[in-house]
């Protein structure tokens, strides 16, 4: 076997880990067969189950979030998601080949004894790949036309955020604040407790906030609300419209 050396992965190709998922579940959806990707398709070239890179250097997003929070954050906290999940997949190839979102999106074939391991664990790692990717150093500007779909969805931008800040702030104890899009096109604000995936709700995430206190203790400790008001300043629109784009043509 050959080994390849690591590299930094593209931004599009973050993108692709958890689209792989989707666009298997919608073969499927249409056809109506099984799982498997058809013979044609070309070898994935990402490994959905790997642990993203960072985009950015640890200490980039200082003093929003410092350095020591990112190493942690990423390297163990996400690394353990990604961990705990395969080794609770180990026998199920199948389930395993659908990929992350293919999971989460559909989790009713989830055998009952899996359900809270896989829940916790592969939610862990869609939804903290999904936020390092709408993070950037100094953050990314909103553009013209997404902040008219921000306004006629919630009014106004400064509705949007601090519908969106409420939902952070008023999540009780572990979980996530979110923009998402339903499946029926529209956008919400929402929060999820734990690890607990929009998808499994029938929701694509664009834009999320962790609000676990291992996201934020170390330099905020209990203050919580000012961890939520830096968040607007690493902020990557660009990729939050990306993934608006792409959630609108899964339609
Ligand atoms: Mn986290």
């Amino acid at each position: 076997m050959k080994s390849q050396p690591p590299r930094e992965l593209t931004r599009r190709e973050v993108v692709k880990v958890l689209g792989a998922g989707a666009a298997l579940a919608g073969i499927a959806a249409v056809t109506g067969r099984s799982h498997a990707a058809p013979a044609t398709a070309p070898a994935p070239a990402v490994d959905a189950w790997a642990l993203p890179p960072l985009m950015f250097a640890v200490d980039a997003l200082a003093p929003h979030i410092d350095a020591r929070t990112m190493e942690i954050h990423h390297g163990k906290h996400h690394q353990g998601y990604i961990k705990n999940a395969l080794a609770l997949l180990e026998n199920l190839p199948e389930l395993r080949a659908q990929g992350p979102e293919g999971i989460l999106r559909n989790f009713t074939p989830v055998p009952e004894a899996l359900r809270a391991g896989l829940r916790n664990n592969v939610g862990g790692h869609a939804n903290h790949t999904l936020f390092w990717s709408v993070l950037a150093p100094g953050g990314v500007e909103l553009s013209r036309g997404f902040m008219a779909r921000l306004s006629e969805a919630f009014g106004s931008v400064e509705n949007f955020k601090a519908l969106f800040t409420k939902a952070a702030l008023t999540c009780f104890g572990s979980g996530w604040a979110w923009l998402s899009m339903t499946d029926e096109g529209r956008l919400v604000v929402h929060s999820t407790a734990n690890q607990d995936s929009p998808l499994l709700e029938g929701k694509t995430p664009l834009l999320g906030l962790d609000v676990w206190e291992h996201a934020y203790y170390l330099h905020y400790q209990n203050r919580r609300a000012d961890y939520v008001t830096a968040f607007w300043s690493i902020v990557n629109w660009t990729q939050v419209e990306t993934n608006f784009r792409a959630a609108a043509s899964r339609r």
